[in-house]
């Protein structure tokens, strides 16, 4: 059968997913909005061949085994099912999410994997029936397949369950600045950790409620450009997100001296006039939204908290595209 390529961008969440309401089909909790990035991303390519006696998967050139190469297998059979063939694949991933940028790749991976392989398969590249496929392989990947701001309704089964764009051009000043904390992979992995949450934390159905009482003022924060409302929002609702793992029961904590350092920093230079606001994800890195007319304040105050930061700007990225042929870069 025919090779196909698919390049997708990893995102962010502004208002989190954090919990499933269905584990198996990845049914989330909560409405969740997030912009797409530009910088980062993946690229893959899918064949599937009848002369194969396994799937075999490649991430950067090395093989995959173990668990990781499981669960891109059993993505694999969910898109064979609905295509109706049984051909084993070849899959070639480029991830240009590095690590040290600490962000996550499977948004972008399972994105890219559920576009290339449709294509391949033969069944349906709709937007909307990539979005649902792709939250099967990775709850976050449903939003990758859009580019902006991007809203992934909760749904309440596998049919609603999908994203849509709320903004696809951002023809207003915004980015992220990805502070690195740490690149080393995370203690507790966020299917876990949203897990422990949920079960544990007697504020999560609290939490849940305020979350999705939030989207509308979110769109509507999105739709008036209003980068001070979007990033209180955003900030408010990260910080609930990490209570929530610190009121479970064993409690933990994905975020450093490090990261509260940074945090304390940008909510200073909040007081002193500049619109920066914190997000957080399952592990201690920041990532800092802002006006990108403020970038030289804000490293500067970030270099008087912490000399030696790295980080990396992130702006407004595309949706998926899927293309013909083999072509990795
Ligand atoms: C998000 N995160 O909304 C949230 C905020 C991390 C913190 O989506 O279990 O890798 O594969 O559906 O999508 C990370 O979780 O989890 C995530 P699964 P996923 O971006």
């Amino acid at each position: 059968m025919t090779t196909y390529t698919a390049k997708a961008h990893t995102n962010i969440a502004l208002l989190k997913y954090w919990g499933k309401a269905d584990s198996q089909l990845i049914i989330p909790t909560t409405t969740s909005i997030s912009l797409t990035l530009d910088e980062f991303y993946t690229e893959t390519a899918v064949n599937f061949d009848a002369s194969l006696t396994s799937d075999d998967i490649y991430i950067n050139d090395d093989q995959i085994t173990g668990a990781a190469g499981q669960k891109v297998v059993t993505f694999l059979n969910l898109v064979r099912q609905q295509a109706n063939i049984t051909d084993f694949a070849v899959v070639r991933s480029n991830n240009h999410v590095p690590t040290a940028a600490g962000l996550a790749s499977s948004a972008s991976a399972f994105a890219a994997l559920a576009g290339a392989a449709s294509a391949a398969a033969g069944i349906s590249t709709d937007l909307t029936d990539l979005s649902r496929l792709a939250r099967r392989g990775s709850g976050s990947a449903s939003r990758s397949i859009f580019g902006g701001f991007v809203q992934w309704q909760r749904g309440n089964d596998d049919q609603s369950s999908v994203a849509e764009p709320i903004q696809q051009i951002i023809d207003w000043p915004i980015q992220l600045i990805t502070v690195v904390i740490s690149d080393q992979p995370k203690k507790i992995n966020s299917r876990s950790g949203m897990q422990n949450a949920m079960q544990f934390s007697p504020d999560y159905p609290a939490w849940v409620k305020r979350t999705n009482a939030m989207v509308q003022p979110m769109q509507q924060a999105i739709q008036n450009h209003d980068l001070e409302m979007l990033g209180h929002m955003a900030e408010r609702n990260a910080l609930e997100m990490h209570a929530q793992n610190m009121m479970a029961n064993p409690a933990f904590n994905y975020l450093t001296d490090r990261s509260w350092t940074i945090i304390n920093t940008v909510q200073k230079l909040r007081r002193e006039g500049i619109l920066a606001f914190s997000t957080m994800d399952a592990g201690p890195n920041v990532k800092i939204i802002s006006d990108p007319k403020d970038t030289e304040t804000i490293i500067h105050a970030l270099r008087s908290s912490v000399p030696d930061i790295q980080y990396q700007i992130a702006t407004p990225g595309p949706g998926i595209t899927i293309q013909q042929g083999n072509h990795l870069s």
